[in-house]
């Protein structure tokens, strides 16, 4: 299971969506100007001592200035697509109520000059950087957060609209439930994402209401979800790699595609050990009175697309933890692993394993009836940022062609690929150390110049080819200026 068949040499199907992506917080700075209010980000990396040696996004790959340079380079790139995100405190600085012109400006220049490119905007509306004036009233825990959600995406719906016909409501409510601001062990995990579920599904709906009939988009989730190789044939490793599935993909994707309740695996586990942890409901929060209307209305079927952010695998195996210890890792019992023989990266939880991404497409295939899917990340990441980057066109060339098997083998319905990212930029804890561009940008000078590297003109051959052409070698795609 660890070694790459042969590649198949196939196309993908006629227009099928080939995208590069970045997130506002990671690459815009002008974090303070024309009236954007801060965001949780800007607060997170004004505290010394969070991220990597002081890095922060205030500056980043200066895009709300410098944003032709990135229509230049995704042109370069042939893609039909540019998945960005729209940061909310730019366009609402308090994140409700007053409207910051300069922000709805910024982004209708953005999606002009897309425009001129021939390149359609993918749209993510919550990419981790929520208003700081949400957060200091209890942010995702807020009860009032997915209303406050709905009318921001009501807002972009309608200013942009009519010229985004794919939208991304969330993404990776998985981390921002568990591991972005920790909301706190096994309790506040699960009330943030059931809030994120409610802002998601919320959003889905007003569009499906309001906007669907006269602008014709889809909007769909954009879900971070590994892949997990049973650490043995024993039954009790095959069942806990099931359970991280389940724990990490199936929390999000079963009540949006799937029964639209939370994975029986997870009301089992949770509520067996909030049980025995002297809860005296489970920590899930499942089937209480409030929540029956957003599982029989709003949350089901509230996606046209699932969006899949994929980037490793692990291997698992069953291993019962400490009932005292209430989090979301132990209320899984399982331990995870990497494998010794698999080529690493610039960043330490992310292992190059190809063939994961095939198996994860068919297991998504399988639970949500065969949904259709775009991969809205995918990537690689080293810390040198080197222009001829060998790894990076190895990691593409694999991910992408198990890309391929998935739909012309197995038939998955893929309808689209997004390599993460466009350029190196904010690297989130890591800062800038952590470089995952097809582009390089040189951060010592002003003008932050984005340069191609040798990826950036193997994934351009793809595109071009839509496919894989058998007269095809990967190292034909040398650093030329
Ligand atoms: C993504 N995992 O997060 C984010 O959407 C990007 O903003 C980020 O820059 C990119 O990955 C690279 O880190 C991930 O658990 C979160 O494997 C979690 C995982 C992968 C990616």
């Amino acid at each position: 299971i660890f070694v790459d068949e042969p590649l198949l040499y196939d196309t993908f199907p006629p227009d099928f969506i080939w995208a590069s992506a970045t997130s506002a917080h990671q690459i815009e700075g002008a974090w303070n100007v024309d009236g954007k209010g801060p965001s949780i980000w800007d607060t997170y990396t004004s505290q010394p001592g969070i991220v990597a040696e002081g890095a922060t996004g205030q500056t980043a790959c200066n895009s709300y200035y410098f944003y032709q340079k990135d229509v230049d380079a995704l042109k370069s790139l042939n893609v039909s697509h540019y998945r960005f995100s729209i940061s909310w405190p730019r366009v609402l600085p308090n994140g409700i109520g007053q409207v910051n012109q300069p922000g709805i400006d910024y982004y209708k220049n953005l999606i002009a000059a897309l425009k001129v490119a021939n390149i359609q905007p993918m749209v993510t509306l919550y990419h981790w950087d929520l208003p700081q004036a949400l957060e200091d009233m209890g942010g995702w825990l807020n009860a009032s957060v997915a209303d406050w959600f709905e009318e921001y995406a009501r807002l972009c719906f309608t200013q942009f609209g009519d010229d985004v016909k794919i939208w991304v409501t969330l993404n990776e409510p998985w981390i921002t439930a568990w591991q972005g601001p920790k909301y706190g062990p096994g309790t506040y995990t699960y009330q943030a994402g059931h809030n994120l579920i409610l802002a998601h599904a919320k959003a889905y709906r007003l569009y499906e209401s309001t906007f669907k009939a006269s602008q014709q988009g889809k909007v769909g989730i954009a879900l971070n979800v590994n892949w997990f190789f049973p650490g043995s044939d024993l039954i009790a490793d095959k069942d806990a790699a099931e359970r991280a599935l389940q724990f990490m993909g199936g929390w999000f994707a079963n009540p949006i595609f799937g029964s639209g309740d939370y994975p029986s695996i997870m009301k089992l586990k949770i509520g067996e050990k909030s049980a025995q942890q002297g809860f005296n409901q489970s920590r899930l929060q499942e089937n209480t009175a409030e929540q029956k209307p957003w599982q029989k209305l709003l949350v089901p079927g509230s996606a046209d697309f699932l969006g899949i952010n994929h980037y490793t695998s692990s291997l698992t195996v069953n291993q019962p933890s400490n009932i005292n210890d209430v989090s979301y890792e132990s209320d899984q019992d399982l331990y995870s692993y990497y494998d010794p023989s698999w080529y690493g990266s610039g960043s330490p939880w992310l292992k190059i394993t190809p063939f994961g991404l095939r198996n994860l497409l068919g297991w998504l295939r399988d639970k949500f009836n065969n949904p259709e899917m775009i991969i809205t990340e995918n990537g690689c990441s080293d810390t040198a940022g080197n222009l001829d980057d060998m790894l990076r066109i190895y990691y593409y060339k694999h991910y992408i062609n198990n890309v391929l098997k998935a739909i012309k083998t197995d038939g998955v319905k893929v309808s689209g690929y997004t390599a993460w990212s466009l350029m190196d930029n904010f690297e989130w804890r890591a800062g800038y150390n952590e470089k995952f561009g097809l582009f390089n940008v040189d951060f010592s000078s002003p003008e932050l110049p984005r340069t191609a590297k040798a990826s950036a003109r193997y994934i351009a051959q793809i595109i071009h080819d839509n496919g894989f052409r058998s007269d095809q070698p990967c190292n034909n795609y040398p650093i030329s200026k």
